[in-house]
């Protein structure tokens, strides 16, 4: 399994880009190695710059649920190539998707098409703040959403944090108006939320957590955010960029029954190209310009290669029975996983699943939160993902964050998969031995 040519094309790659990949996480700092640079990917199958074959469990961080180069996907891009890239203008391509989200998302009455979940969530917040006049945002330690300057703080350390920024270059002015506070943590919630001292626009959560690795909404969670922010009057916003179209074809809103004001989205909605999108109650939605004053715009939002990439996609997932079999094939894999985990590694592992998404942390657990999902051992983690790609299984390159099953990996894939897993834990649990 040698990777001698992405090691080249990597050091090639950092003399122009920084870090030497255009998102930071793929430069797999966190698991001690250096990135493998993907040529072709079929099916459940990504094939790197040196003809090494991995068993694909990242799915392009989500978007890829049919698996690669789904002929469906491939023929809808290819036809609407014929007819040219990108006009500038409305085309029949965007009504097509739009009636596809809005019809599989009943909170959703209107959508607006971007190019990035940053994009959407960035809008959707702004628009939150316009229609309310208010400034506060509310989320979530561990939540991420994207990489707009007032998502970008420090997670709160259990309490209510008032934004200190994340990154540098990110004013304090800024993050001033954004509070994070503990994810599953209602009585914290509802002090915030009640506080008279804060103008609340809005509250952003993912429904079910992936950016701190998959952590589920505790029992009783979306009930009480959707109660509280109905009640004072403040939106409440489902980032769905990861569990939009994952989970259900409606998502988490149908997934756990609850309904936001706003819904992102991104990822599986644009069948690997990129789009993004915000929309909901059209009450909201008609503060967007140009019907309204909330100025939001995009060069390529729309763009005509993406909604037919996104539409063949949600026409797929539109199929009877498409959800129903991803569940059976995720629930099996992720049971035989948790069994491999406590033979090998007992009481020394926790496996967090929402549907077709998941996460073996290395803590004894429960993670429910970002605290405690930082007391995951992400040294082990980094060994695993090492253990996993020489074996020809590809994992996302950090803890935290999700393996998604795919239509496109098999029985037999999933089979492969727990086998490799296992030679890995038995390696994790007796490093000397298995060598
Ligand atoms: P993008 O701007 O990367 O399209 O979407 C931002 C975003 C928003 N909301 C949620 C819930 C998200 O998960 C994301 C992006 N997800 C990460 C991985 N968890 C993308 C991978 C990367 O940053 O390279």
């Amino acid at each position: 399994m040698g990777i001698e040519r992405s090691k080249e094309l990597f050091a090639k790659a950092c003399q122009h880009i920084p870090g030497g990949v255009n998102s930071p996480v793929r430069a797999c700092k966190s698991v001690g190695c250096e990135p493998i640079f993907i040529e072709r990917a079929a099916g459940a199958r990504v094939y790197d710059a040196d003809g090494n074959e991995y068993l694909d469990f990242v799915c392009s961080w989500g978007p890829m649920i049919l698996g690669h180069n789904h002929p469906a996907v491939v023929a809808a891009i290819r036809e609407t190539l014929e007819a040219g890239t990108s006009f500038g203008a409305p085309t029949s391509k965007e009504i097509e998707l739009a009636e596809l989200v809005t019809g599989a998302l009943p909170s959703v009455e209107k959508v607006r098409f971007v190019s990035s979940g940053t994009e959407a969530t960035m809008s959707a917040v702004r628009l939150a703040r316009g229609f309310t006049g208010r400034s506060k945002v509310v989320k979530f330690d561990g939540c991420y959403h994207g990489h707009a300057d007032s998502f970008l703080i420090k997670a709160g350390s259990g309490v209510i944090t008032l934004g200190i920024p994340g990154s540098p270059g990110v004013p304090e002015d800024i993050v001033r108006n954004t509070l994070s506070i503990p994810y599953n943590d209602v009585d914290t919630l509802e002090k915030t939320l009640r506080d008279p001292k804060l103008d609340i626009a809005c509250v952003i959560v993912e429904p079910a957590a992936g950016n701190m690795g998959v952590v589920p909404p505790a029992p009783g969670f979306l009930e009480a955010l959707r109660q509280l922010t109905s009640e004072l009057g403040i939106v409440l916003i489902f980032d769905e960029v990861i569990t939009g179209f994952r989970l259900a074809l409606g998502g988490a809103q149908e997934y756990y029954g609850v309904r936001p004001d706003l819904t992102c989205l991104g990822k599986i909605i644009g069948g690997g190209l990129p789009v993004g999108a915000y929309g909901g109650k059209k009450e909201i939605m008609d503060h967007i310009a140009p019907d309204g004053p909330v100025y939001q715009a995009g060069t390529l939002s729309g763009n005509p290669l993406a909604m037919a990439a996104g539409a063949a996609t949600l026409r797929e997932l539109s199929r009877p029975g498409f959800y129903q079999e991803l569940e059976t094939k995720a629930a099996d894999f992720a049971a035989q996983l948790a069994q491999l985990a406590e033979r090998h590694l007992p009481g020394q592992t926790t496996l967090n699943r929402v549907a077709s998404m998941m996460t073996t942390f290395f803590t004894p657990g429960p993670v429910t939160d970002y605290v405690s999902a930082m007391r995951a051992d992400t040294d082990r983690y980094a060994a695993h993902y090492r253990n996993m790609r020489s074996q020809g299984v590809w994992l996302a390159p950090a803890q935290f964050e999700a393996a998604f099953i795919s239509a496109a990996q098999t029985e037999a894939d999933l089979a492969l998969a727990l086998e490799k897993t296992e030679w890995s834990f038995k390696n994790l649990a007796n490093p000397e031995k298995s060598r």
